[in-house]
């Protein structure tokens, strides 16, 4: 460290904590990047004057547009008809609605700090560009199941995107209990098309190494993941915190257990060295928007090259935590089990529709694809090896999933950032009971997922934990 300049950072239980982004480049230098623009989701690189930084309000949001000239259209009227509200409820960014005479769009803009925390935790705007980048990928496999982009500035670290109507976060809509019979079906679609053509399933190998290093460069939330996911639910670290005095010794027990440490450590080595196609990295039930017809998949700074599991394991874990945290949200014994079982069947649908696209997929590519694994010229003299090589796959994705979701539902009982499934519980003893049943589960999985043959065995295993 000699001679290192010091880095911006906040102070933990175990002394300065550095988010690497924050200090290179330097603040001051992502201050004053240089302003990108895109337009009709065509990056245009139009290097204007050096326009600093600065956070928006719901006044400076309509002078900001008024001079860009490209949503007028989404909004209709004249600019001063336009009105704009802040409506940002996540860990860290502004979310401004803004509606004109016939329309309305979404800005979202990245803070340079993380907004759950405050100033405290500087962390690097360039998430922002991160988000349109895989934004912009996942519209090319998956545009159905995405939001529309409009207008990204890397220099404000601000996008534009369609407002969805009359969409709301899949996570609230699960808490009351409301039905979204397609959601699964349509994950498993958007998994299935994002993950597999992102690979060199579909990209020669130096296609993928080209789009691999750029999010190489995603350091900062890489590491939040690292850091939240995999490590500090496992010892005291500061900002933890629990059902307490009911989990108390539930925090300690896993603490203590080596065994599932190590598995958790597993799975965090394969989160940092297994770069197979670009992932949402925080596909949780709060990045997703829905109607009974409609789902689309938001909020992808967390986007980098890493496992085909990491995204449903994460998602299977959200769907079984609003599962658990059903009788929590009862009015009367009971009368959540329905909507329960139909969580269940959602759980189903993710995994058997994303399977059988995924093996749609495979089987599609013709003998001159251009992908450099398992291509197809390879089954010329071989006619059983497509399906082997299929079903191997699978298999490894689906034990894959089922570690990630362990450590998914860890995380959000012990760790830093919980989910409104259970935080909304009010009694602390039901709460208490639900969480621990996702932790007994996130357990189980990560000791024996190797036993879990399937969907179906899943679903069992969520109706066993008591
Ligand atoms: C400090 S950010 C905390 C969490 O919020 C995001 O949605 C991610 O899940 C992250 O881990
Ligand atoms: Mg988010």
């Amino acid at each position: 460290m000699l001679g290192n300049p010091p880095r911006a950072g906040y102070l933990t239980r175990e002394g300065l904590r550095t988010h690497t982004d924050c200090s290179k480049p330097s603040l001051k230098r992502l201050l004053t990047l240089r302003e990108r623009t895109m337009v009709n989701g065509t990056p245009t690189a139009r290097l204007r004057d050096r326009r600093t930084y600065r956070p928006l309000d719901a006044g400076s949001v309509l002078s900001y547009l008024r001079t860009l000239g490209i949503v007028d259209q989404h909004l209709g009227g004249a600019p001063n008809q336009w009105r704009a509200h802040e409506c940002g409820d996540g860990n860290l960014n502004l979310v401004f609605i803004v509606r004109g005479p016939s329309g309305a769009i979404v800005i979202k803009q990245a803070l340079p700090y993380v907004r759950m925390v405050g100033e405290s935790w500087p962390l690097s705007m360039r998430r922002n560009f991160f988000e349109h980048t895989a934004l912009r990928e996942q519209s090319r496999w998956a545009a159905e199941f995405v939001p529309a982009l409009y207008h990204a500035d890397d220099g404000m670290a601000l996008i534009a995107m369609e407002f969805l109507t009359p969409h709301r976060v899949l996570r609230a809509g699960l808490i009351g209990a409301e039905s979204y019979p397609r959601v699964g079906a349509h994950l498993g679609l958007f998994l299935a098309r994002t993950l597999f053509n992102t690979s060199e399933l579909r990209l020669t190998g130096s296609e993928k190494k080209e789009r691999m290093a750029i999010f190489l460069a995603n350091t900062a939330m890489c590491q939040i993941s690292e850091d939240l996911i995999f490590d500090e639910p496992y010892f005291a670290a500061p900002m933890n915190r629990h059902t307490a005095p009911q989990l108390d010794s539930v925090a300690l027990a896993l603490a203590r257990d080596t065994e599932l440490k190590v598995a958790v450590q597993t799975m965090k080595w394969r989160f940092m060295n297994q770069p197979e196609c670009l992932v949402h990295g925080d596909l949780h039930t709060g990045s997703i928007m829905v109607t009974e017809a409609d789902t689309r998949v938001i909020d992808s700074e967390f986007a980098f090259y890493g496992p085909m599991g990491f995204d449903i394991g994460v998602l299977l874990a959200n769907f079984l935590m609003a599962y658990f945290a059903q009788p929590g949200h009862a009015a009367r014994p009971g009368d959540r089990d329905e909507f329960g079982f139909h969580l269940l069947e959602q759980l189903d649908d993710i995994w058997t529709t994303f399977a059988s696209e995924f093996s749609k997929l495979w089987h599609d590519r013709s003998s001159r694809a251009d992908g450099s694994l398992c291509n197809p010229r390879l089954n010329l003299d071989s006619p059983a090896f497509p399906a082997q090589a299929l079903a191997l796959r699978l298999e490894q994705i689906w034990h894959e999933a089922l570690g990630f979701a362990g450590c998914e539902m860890i995380r959000r009982v012990l760790g830093l950032a919980h989910v409104a499934d259970f935080e909304t519980i009010v009694d602390p003893d039901v709460r208490a009971q639900c969480e621990l049943r996702a932790i007994r589960l996130a357990r189980e999985l990560l000791l024996e997922r190797s036993r879990c043959q399937g969907i179906a065995e899943l679903r069992a295993l969520a109706l066993a934990c008591k």
